[in-house]
């Protein structure tokens, strides 16, 4: 590296894998997708359904096009995908009350003001995306399918999130094997609206930027046990603030049920935990606040083995490097 007076680095080891700069390098992401993305597996509830397939690929192609800076074009949903949605959003809200994360009950009513939400019909993806730059400078992207995680937890650096735009088979509304814009609709976008999950979040995203892919690895890891399915603890109650879970009627109850093990969110522990992508989870881990978990999530960051760190420069929209940690 070049340890200039401000201590700033354009040269990294060769080793380093390429990671994005500046917000338009996550255009290169568009249709990098795993499976899933055209594709549907035989056991994906739309898997026979050609009507299903051409929608979905209808509503790709605006995540396969789509381009920094664009608005995200508006998708006219159909009757039976308002539907599904309703028959989601109707069951979820049940539930939220009793299970959900303060933070995430006190974003809920702003939304319904705010976006559109609502049991009628599913939000507009550029409607969210604007409330949520308003709230803590957080962005969505529409996505074709999963991303790798590299390219995932990357873009959360930059505080985008990529979001499904299309909606499950309607054949089982209360189900889906991969994101779907419920999932993302009412799991993550609730939370991306609070300024310490944002902060958290992002703090995830940066530690990800040219990191080795073992570690990679284990930041997918605490990103599944926390963003996903993590569980906090408000007052002397546990309540969850994962999106896997917020968005799963069954896993939403069983979470909190007492059934599972419950362990406290410490990061080299959690990303060393195995766990099941198709069933109920066995172990969740508990933070005591966002800030808290930021904390730790940033020293395990710094235990890492990367031989420069990096800042995000909200001004520019860009990653800026330090020699040194
Ligand atoms: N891609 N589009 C998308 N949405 C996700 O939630 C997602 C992903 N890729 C990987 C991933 N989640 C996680 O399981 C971790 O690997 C980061
Ligand atoms: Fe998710």
């Amino acid at each position: 590296g070049n340890a200039g007076a401000s201590g700033a680095t354009d040269e990294l080891p060769e080793s380093t894998p390429w990671f994005p700069r500046k917000m338009v390098d996550l255009d290169t992401f568009a249709d990098k997708v795993l499976e899933m993305g055209e594709e549907l597996d035989s056991d994906h509830p739309g898997a026979k359904d050609p009507v299903y397939r051409a929608r979905r690929a209808e509503i790709t192609k605006i995540a396969k096009t789509y381009k920094t800076g664009q608005p995200i074009p508006h998708v006219e949903y159909t009757e039976i995908e308002n539907q599904t949605w309703a028959a989601v959003f109707n069951k979820l809200t049940t539930m939220f009350p009793s299970h959900a994360c303060r933070e995430h009950q006190h974003v809920f009513p702003l939304l319904i003001q705010n976006c559109g939400y609502g049991p009628q019909q599913i939000p507009q993806l550029e409607v969210v995306s604007k409330f949520l730059k308003d709230c803590t400078g957080f962005t969505l992207r529409p996505v074709m399918g999963l991303l790798t995680s590299r390219d995932f937890l990357n873009g959360l650096a930059f505080r985008v999130f990529h979001s499904t735009q299309y909606i499950r088979h309607h054949s089982k509304p209360l189900y889906t094997p991969e994101p779907d814009v419920c999932h993302e609709l009412l799991g993550h976008v609730p939370l991306f609206a609070n300024p310490d999950f944002a902060d958290f979040s992002q703090e995830i995203g940066l530690a990800s930027l040219g990191a080795a892919d073992e570690d990679i690895e284990r930041l997918a890891t605490i990103y599944w046990f926390t963003i996903e399915f993590g569980i906090c603890r408000q007052g002397d109650e546990n309540r969850a603030y994962g999106a896997g879970l917020l968005s799963s009627f069954g896993e939403l109850e069983y979470c909190l049920s007492g059934k599972p093990e419950l362990r406290p969110f410490e990061p080299t522990k959690v990303a060393q935990q195995k766990y099941p992508i198709t069933e109920y989870q066995p172990v969740y881990f508990v933070a005591e606040s966002f800030k808290d978990a930021q904390m730790r999530v940033r020293e395990f960051a710094n235990s890492l083995n990367r031989p420069f760190s990096v800042r995000y420069n909200a001004y520019t929209e860009s990653i800026e490097m330090l020699d040194s940690k």
